[in-house]
């Protein structure tokens, strides 16, 4: 699986902190944890708190990569904080564009300006887009795959490969009155919308959405982990620092014949 680091985030208390005292030592210490814990990815989200978005990704991006080498998510519904971080990375090793939605009220073309700037990273720079529109987040499995497909479409129309492409079905939070059926709908959805394209587009999704507010985040994320892998999902946005969502992970990965078992695969898992 493709596990994005989720935890460069403005949304945290320490990072939020750290961003407005530009200590640099706190976001470096995450990014070598998560690496260490088995990063793919390590997302960088300036959070909603920072005045300046786009001054805040660029800095964010260059503090990380004083001291670090994994390949960064760049995490903003905002083309302009995006293109301000992408001026500063080194995408030599990949680098992926989170979170465009198919198209806003105040803004149609914006998937063209995320795909135009994760195929101008270079032939290993990919996106992540929502399936989400105008009118918001789909609640039902039928729009999901429905905006899925356009964004699939406009991938292919311009020439962008379907394997660079992750879809995000989004995941709410389980708390909420009535969202219970949301769960069992982001399964379905990935089970069609990995079937719109050949190559299939990557399936991600921001995991600890689904357990937000909630008395038992990691058991409600890493069980939600395992069915989603086994529905199709091949990435997700986690927090690779809780060490039982990631044994949880290893062991999906050995059950679905992904990885090859041997009595010490933790052991083997653990030391990447
Ligand atoms: N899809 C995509 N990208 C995303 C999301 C998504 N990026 C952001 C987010 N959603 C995924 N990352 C997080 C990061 C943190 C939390 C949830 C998702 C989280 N934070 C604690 C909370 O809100 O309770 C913060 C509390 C604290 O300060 O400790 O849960 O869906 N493509």
């Amino acid at each position: 699986m493709i596990a994005i680091g989720e935890r460069i985030n403005g949304m945290f208390g320490d990072v939020k902190q750290a961003i407005a005292d530009k200590d640099k030592k706190v976001i470096q210490d995450l990014a070598a944890a998560q690496t260490d814990a088995g990063a793919t990815y390590l997302d960088v989200n300036v959070g909603t708190a920072a005045a300046d978005q786009e001054a805040t990704m660029s800095w964010l991006v260059e503090t990380i990569q004083e001291t670090c080498r994994t390949p960064l998510s760049l995490d903003s519904q905002k083309p302009d904080v995006i293109a301000a971080g992408l001026k500063v990375a080194d995408t030599s090793g990949g680098i992926l564009l989170n979170s465009s939605p198919l198209n806003k009220k105040s803004d149609e073309e914006v998937l063209d300006r995320y795909i135009e700037m994760a195929d101008g990273a270079g032939p290993d720079g990919k996106l992540i887009t929502l399936t989400m529109d105008k009118n918001g987040v789909p609640q039902d499995v039928d729009t999901r795959v429905a905006v899925a497909a356009e964004i699939v479409q406009k991938a292919m129309e311009k020439g962008f490969g379907t394997d660079r492409l992750f879809i995000d079905p989004i995941i709410l939070p389980i708390n909420v009155p009535n969202a219970q059926i949301q769960p069992t709908n982001i399964l379905d959805a990935i089970g069609q919308i990995k079937y719109l394209a050949d190559p299939a587009p990557h399936i991600t999704m921001g995991l600890s959405n689904l357990s937000q507010g909630t008395t038992q985040r990691s058991l409600i994320n890493r069980v939600f982990l395992s069915m989603a892998l086994s529905h199709g999902a091949d990435s997700a946005i986690v927090d690779v620092l809780d060490d039982k969502l990631m044994e949880v992970l290893a062991t999906t990965e050995i059950l679905l014949n992904k990885q090859l078992y041997s009595d010490s695969y933790l052991k083997a898992y653990r030391s990447g």
